[in-house]
């Protein structure tokens, strides 16, 4: 009779999980029994944040959900940042734990890895966290986690499993799959009432967010429909196709963007919270003036500030389709002139986004220029790269201008729970989830300490990456804001290492580019190479000076 363990892989490749990300322990060895024998892929990260980094970065690339196994305590809490990046940007991700025997379980005796009350820990970065206590519960319970992936706003679940339980037996069906399912669609009314709206309008405008990221045909055929400009959250670019005519901008922090939102008759928000991390450098409240129309698959989300006109509950795709379609039965019926078939430079909505864009471009600071031309750069070697960011000077600055070709290819952690050591793990989930795609970490020097060691991950999954460094010599955005603040700059000029010699040492290629030509020449060898490569950026280099 097979054990939980071996039940729960052959479950997880039912659900068509391809990778798990995981480090084992004494505690989870049982969940490795049935592991070489199946198809799933294990992936050994050097820390368990790594794993769940991965997991993440998976997760963006593919729209599934990256799944880890981790042991008890030390691994769970080092799993934590990640759900906590996860949680904050609504990734799926299914985090499997161990947990001290069952009879051993609140006792405090300090056994091995104990953590106290581990899944009330977990749970503020959880949807939810179940300990399962019978092995014939697995399918149930694997199957609430899928029903939160595919059926509600995604986010990670926690699933411990007592040491005795993973060994145990079930006796019962424990790998039947469940029917998991889909999101819900908009009631008829609510799709009516929000297309005569839009209809109506004279002057609509349409914000995108990471919960429209898989809605890209509806989005671009509402969009055109209405010749409405479009501003995008960071987790939205690529929704429409880069240099589109009705693209407005992203960052809600600046004034001409800020105007244009509140001298709009009705906005229609999709799939966005208006979190405060879209806007750089400085966080403010939304003004809408005219009719909001929001669409989210959370209930709560439609209640928070900007509280809603018409609030939708439902799946962005669904919601946009039955919109879009219904505002062209209004177009029909209308006597107004035919609808805008195709969207070009001289139609109203394109000057209007195009009037946004150019007023936009006055409140860049320097670094955008230069990292535009960096970003271009990229797009241009290496086109279709998916970019994945950390915290640091050239992400800030790309999220103001950079327009990948395909949603789901350009996300980084300064959005949501803004943690460093991000870039560089979730980059390898990303190539994991796109192998042929390339993938372009854009990290610090600061935040690739945090995670340096998966570096040797990198090489082991044999994901080719192409690691671009801003080495500034320390946490430069941070003693940008001491000083401006006059705060005499402690703890941010920290010790740099040799980064080409550690990258040598890891089996990396690495170049230290000195002008664009040997960037590009250092790219576009990156792409064709074997092994991942490291191109350091060092700022005080002079064609980096801005
Ligand atoms: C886990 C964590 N600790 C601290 C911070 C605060 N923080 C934000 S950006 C930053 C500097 C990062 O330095 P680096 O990666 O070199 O990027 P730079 O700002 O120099 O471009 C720090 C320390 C954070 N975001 N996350
Ligand atoms: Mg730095």
């Amino acid at each position: 009779m097979a054990t939980c363990g071996e039940q729960l892989v052959r479950l997880l490749e039912a659900y068509g999980v391809d990778f798990v990300f995981g480090i084992p322990g004494v505690h989870t060895v049982e969940l490795y029994r049935g592991l070489s024998a199946s198809r799933i892929r294990h992936v050994t990260p050097r820390h368990e944040q790594g794993a769940g980094f991965m997991a993440d970065g998976y997760a963006r690339a593919s729209g599934k959900p990256g799944v880890c196994f981790v042991v008890t305590g030390p691994g769970m809490t080092n799993i934590m940042t990640a759900m906590g990046q996860a949680y904050a940007d609504s990734v799926p991700m299914l985090v499997i734990s161990s947990v001290n025997r069952t009879e051993q379980l609140g006792m405090g005796e300090g056994r091995l890895h104990e953590l106290p009350s581990q899944s009330r820990t977990v749970s503020g970065v959880a949807a939810f966290s179940h300990t399962l206590l019978q092995p014939d519960q697995l399918s149930q319970v694997i199957a609430r986690a899928f029903a939160i992936f595919s059926g509600a706003r995604p986010r990670p679940v926690h699933i411990e499993i007592p040491i005795d339980v993973i060994a145990g037996t079930a006796k019962g069906a424990a790998t039947v799959v469940r029917a998991i399912p889909k999101r819900p669609g908009p009631r008829p009314h609510e799709v009516e009432r929000a297309a005569r709206l839009l209809f109506e309008a004279r002057t609509p405008i349409i914000i995108l967010g990471g919960g429209a990221v898989d809605a890209s045909e509806p989005v671009r055929s509402v969009v055109e429909c209405l010749d409405a400009p479009v501003i995008n959250t960071i987790n939205a670019k690529g929704l429409l196709p880069p240099g589109h005519p009705l693209h407005g901008g992203e960052n809600m922090a600046f004034e001409p963007i800020r105007r244009a939102i509140a001298a709009a008759d009705v906005v229609l928000a999709v799939g966005t919270e208006f979190g405060e991390t879209e806007m750089y450098p400085q966080p403010k409240d939304i003004q809408i003036v005219g009719t909001l129309i929001r669409i989210d698959i959370d209930p709560e989300q439609l209640v928070r500030s900007p509280a809603a006109d018409l609030p939708i509950i439902s799946d962005a795709g669904p919601a946009l389709e039955a919109i879009g379609a219904s505002i062209a039965n209004l177009k029909l019926l209308d006597a107004k002139p035919a609808p805008v078939a195709s969207v070009g430079i001289n139609s109203p909505g394109a000057g209007r986004a195009a009037a946004i864009r150019t007023e936009t471009m006055a409140f860049w600071w320097p670094a955008v220029f230069l990292h535009q031309k960096i970003g271009r750069l990229v797009n241009e070697v290496l086109p279709d790269a998916i970019l994945v960011g950390d915290q640091t000077e050239p992400v800030y600055a790309l999220n103001q201008c950079f327009e990948p070709t395909l949603p789901r290819s350009y996300f980084n952690s300064s959005t949501g729970y803004g943690t460093l050591g991000y870039a560089l793990p979730a980059a390898i989930g990303a190539k994991l989830a796109a192998p042929h795609r390339p993938v372009v970490v854009l990290a610090g020097d600061g935040g690739l300490q945090f995670s340096i060691g998966e570096l040797a991950s990198a090489i082991e999954a044999k994901t080719p990456l192409v690691l671009l460094l801003w080495n500034n010599e320390g946490y430069g955005e941070i003693k940008t804001y001491m000083l401006e603040r006059k705060i005499a700059p402690v703890g941010v000029d920290i010790f740099t290492p040799d980064f080409v010699t550690i990258s040598h040492g890891f089996g990396w290629r690495a170049s230290q580019p000195r002008s664009f030509v040997e960037l590009a020449q250092a790219l576009s060898a990156a792409a064709g190479a074997l092994l991942p490569t490291l191109i350091e950026l060092r700022a005080d280099t002079p064609f980096l000076r801005y």
